[in-house]
């Protein structure tokens, strides 16, 4: 017998199937011989959402009137995924929802399916996002979400007939939406432009045009806490609709001229990744939904209070700085703290620092946001002097901290000369209580190279959480046939809540009935994602082969250069008898990647990839022995499909430019292996799974600055391992290009002369990584035994540890009683 401790259903099949043709009667006017699975998945999920209601209202109202000071998660992307079957999951109604629908004459599957997916943020830290507001509500902390609900999420990626990228808009409101409630009734004014004069010696602005901000709030369960938070994403919406007096001019288009400009600012998310993107519209963008979500807190903790006490706004709410995109976040406060509630400038300092902390999630110098001090005026011509006034206290703050002229030079907010620059990433430092890394190493790099001027002034305002993900959706969602046999083994599916049980399953990695178990689910979760695959994308994918995954943002510096570079060289040493053909191992590899659509190295690979996989698949020489598939628009779905049929899985980043990863503890919880670096989260995942258990190459982080040093040549690389050369050669030569010698020449030529990322410099020990790989893996038993050990040993990566850190080191809060 198994404990089970899952939330009990609160409706009975019978019931919740009723439930479902109410809502297609009343909310949809549709019968339910009509229905189709979209219009069930609609009814489903308005029903579902009913059942959240009370303890959404109740938790709103606990976290007003309680006094446990609430955290509000700022972050211009929330990458929420499909909602239906995870609020079912916290429902306990899994089963339930199966059988009503089936009672409705409709697949269950299809039905979830005909949820559009949200794509509300590019990668790591959109999915971060996501997963923390999941941890939060299921530690009954209370907390909003804050971000933008944009019209158009991240591009719908293609391929075309040659391979390369095709970026496609992902109207994702063009269908209907069940889950967000628009509120126009709790709607927020946002300023822009204009002028700041004095009148009776105050400062005061005078904008020159608003934005509608109007809530959409999303419900957002916790697992078995009893408590729903909201997730409030700001809508833009005009304030003229329409303006008469041009209408009657009759210039129609100039009449909705204003409206379309206003509704531009939450319509599209800017596809960008690990590079600023500094655009006019994406500072309206933040701004916009900052100020808005400070004003809704102010609204939400002193309810219908002209004069509110905000002294103790602290106590109430702390915000978290998702990166730099929400830092205005901090003048606007002290804007709104001086100009509007009348406090002088130390009060609202005070107020200030005590209400932010900063979340850094990269290392590359060049990630993070600097604005033109010239913009920011013209936009925000208020924040602007109140940046620049802060600029000078923290210089003077400096001065005495130190008397070393150059450091406090470097450390200017707001850079001197003709165009000044303002850092985000020092406004946020100088303006909240806490800076904080995503993993060890990454914390530890930002005190020593980032922010190291900052760090050894203020020591104490740095600290770490490493990232984790929710088990809920990526453990018991993605995987249920691991889940249950998780459950089988610990005897208890407790674990969902407390990852750290998995520690218990230690002991049956040694089990061969448990080790047999654990192979026969990941051998299922291959044919199911094969099938997936060939109904969704059309390729073979043959179960019996090594699934070996690479899914992450294209990005040079993650290196699916590397990746691609060994697969060639093991597809040329096949080809011309190097390896015998029966020795080699056969192998499925997955790519999954989006490139941001500017991006032309990480566009050129991805065709490469393509090109790859056209030659190699079609190629009788390697077949049954090497295929390719890269399955175009890699989200938050196919991942969830994806990772659990994985047997190998690749995090070969350059050590010491991926800030964390979260993609990693995802493949370790659902048993596959790792072959990594020594980079970001890595670096415990293996302290975690012990190092027999890991497979490590390449440099680390000083072996990659001394050669820096040195002089980095990666010809000599080429030059010294032949199956290097040979890789590059055929690329050169137009193997994958048609012979065309031309079309991968910029990759070559920078892999030859560049490098950056010293992809050519890592070639060798990963290359020679994989004899260890395939020996282990021909030991099937030794395989999952380890794998087994990644799953016990990897608990630690629950996304609730993070929020527990976070509680205990920066928001200083906790459930509510
Ligand atoms: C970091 F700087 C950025 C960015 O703009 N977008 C993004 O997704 C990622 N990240 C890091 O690259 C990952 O290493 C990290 O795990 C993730 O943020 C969450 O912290």
């Amino acid at each position: 017998m198994t404990e089970q401790t899952a939330p009990k259903s609160p409706v009975t099949t019978e019931q919740f199937t009723n439930e479902i043709k109410e809502q297609l009667k009343y909310a949809q006017g549709i019968t339910v011989e009509q229905a189709t699975d979209a219009d069930i998945y609609v009814a489903a999920s308005l029903a579902v959402r009913r059942h959240l209601v009370d303890s959404w209202a109740t938790t709103q109202k606990d976290m007003v009137n309680g006094g446990t000071k609430a955290v509000g998660y700022l972050s211009a992307e929330f990458l929420m995924g499909k909602q239906l079957r995870n609020a079912l999951l916290n429902l306990g109604m899994l089963a339930e929802f199966d059988d009503a629908v089936k009672a409705l004459g409709h697949d269950p599957q299809l039905v979830v399916d005909s949820e559009y997916e949200p794509g509300l943020g590019n990668g790591g830290l959109g999915r971060l996002a996501a997963c923390f507001i999941d941890s939060l509500a299921s530690l009954g902390v209370p907390a909003f979400g804050y971000g933008i609900q944009y019209k158009y999420g991240i591009f719908k990626q293609e391929f075309d007939a040659e391979g390369k990228q095709v970026e496609r808009p992902d109207y994702w409101l063009a269908n209907e939406e069940p889950w967000g409630h628009i509120d126009y009734n709790r709607s927020q004014k946002v300023n822009f432009g204009g002028q700041v004069v004095e009148e009776d010696g105050k400062k005061v602005w005078k904008p020159a045009w608003s934005v509608r901000a109007v809530p959409v709030d999303y419900m957002v369960p916790g697992y078995k806490s009893g408590r729903v938070n909201t997730l409030r994403l700001w809508s833009a919406k005009s304030y003229d609709e329409f303006d008469l007096l041009t209408f009657n001019k009759s210039e129609y288009l100039d009449a909705v001229k204003p409206q379309v400009e206003a509704e531009n600012i939450s319509k599209i998310l800017y596809p960008e990744d690990s590079t600023p993107q500094g655009k006019r519209l994406r500072l309206e963008q933040q701004y916009f939904f900052v100020a808005a979500s400070i004003h809704d807190a102010i609204r939400v903790f002193y309810p219908g209070q002209d004069k509110p006490d905000l002294t103790t706004f602290p106590n109430k709410i702390t915000f978290q700085l998702n990166d730099t995109h929400p830092v205005i976040g901090i003048p606007e406060l002290m804007r709104v703290l001086i100009d509007e509630y009348g406090y002088d400038w130390d009060t609202a300092w005070d107020i200030t620092t005590k209400t932010f902390n900063y979340t850094c999630h990269t290392l590359l110098p060049e990630a993070l946001e600097v604005w033109p001090a010239r913009l920011i005026g013209e936009l925000l011509p208020r924040h602007l002097e109140i940046i620049n006034e802060i600029n000078d206290h923290f210089l003077e703050e400096l001065k005495g901290l130190t008397r070393d002229k150059e450091r406090i030079n470097r450390m200017r907010i707001v850079t001197e000369g003709d165009d000044p620059q303002v850092r985000m990433a020092y406004l946020a430092t100088a303006g909240g209580s806490h800076v904080n890394g995503v993993a060890e190493l990454h914390s530890q790099l930002l005190k020593d190279v980032t922010l190291r001027d900052f760090s050894d002034l203020f020591p104490k305002k740095f600290t770490n959480v490493t990232n984790g993900v929710t088990p809920r959706r990526f453990i018991r969602l993605a995987n249920p046939r691991l889940s249950n046999l998780i459950t089988e083994g610990l005897g208890t599916d407790k674990w969902l809540s407390d990852l750290d049980l998995l520690q218990g399953l230690v002991p049956l990695a040694d089990d061969p009935e448990f080790v047999k178990k654990f192979a026969e689910v990941k051998h299922a979760n291959k044919v199911a994602f094969a099938n997936f695959a060939k109904d969704r994308y059309g390729f073979e994918a043959n179960p019996d082969t090594m699934f070996n995954t690479m899914v992450k943002r294209l990005h040079e510096y993650k290196r699916q250069s590397l990746k691609i570079l060994a697969l060639i060289a093991r597809y040329a040493a096949i080809k011309n008898g190097t390896i015998n053909v029966d020795d080699v191992l056969p192998r499925t590899v997955f790519f999954g990647a989006k490139a941001a659509p500017g991006y032309y190295m990480a566009k050129l690979t991805i065709q490469l990839i393509n090109n790859v996989a056209r030659v190699v698949n079609n190629d009788p020489d390697v077949k049954g022995k090497l295929a390719v598939h890269f399955p175009a628009n890699y989200n938050v779905r196919l991942a969830q499909h994806l990772i659990p049929a994985t047997e190998l899985d690749e995090q070969i980043s350059q050590a010491g430019k991926e800030a964390s990863g979260t993609g990693n503890m995802k493949f370790a919880l659902n048993g596959a292996l790792t072959v990594g670096t020594l980079d970001g989260a890595n670096v415990e995942i293996r302290e975690k799974v012990g190092a027999d258990n890991f497979f490590l190459f390449g440099m680390t982080v000083d072996e990659v600055e001394d050669l820096y040093e040195k002089g980095y040549d990666p010809a000599k690389y080429y030059e010294a391992d032949p199956r290097l050369k040979m890789a590059i050669d055929m690329i050169s030569n137009g193997a994958f290009s048609d012979g065309d010698r031309n079309t991968y020449a910029p990759l070559v030529a920078d892999w030859l002369t560049k490098d950056y990322f010293m992809t050519l410099a890592d070639f060798t020990s990963y290359a020679d990584i994989q004899y260890e790989i395939e020996d282990l893996y021909r030991d099937q038993d030794a395989w999952n035994r380890k794998a087994i050990l990644n799953v016990a040993n990897t608990g630690y990566f629950s996304s609730d540890r993070s929020i527990e850190d976070y509680l205990e080191r920066i928001w200083h809060t906790g459930p509510l009683a």
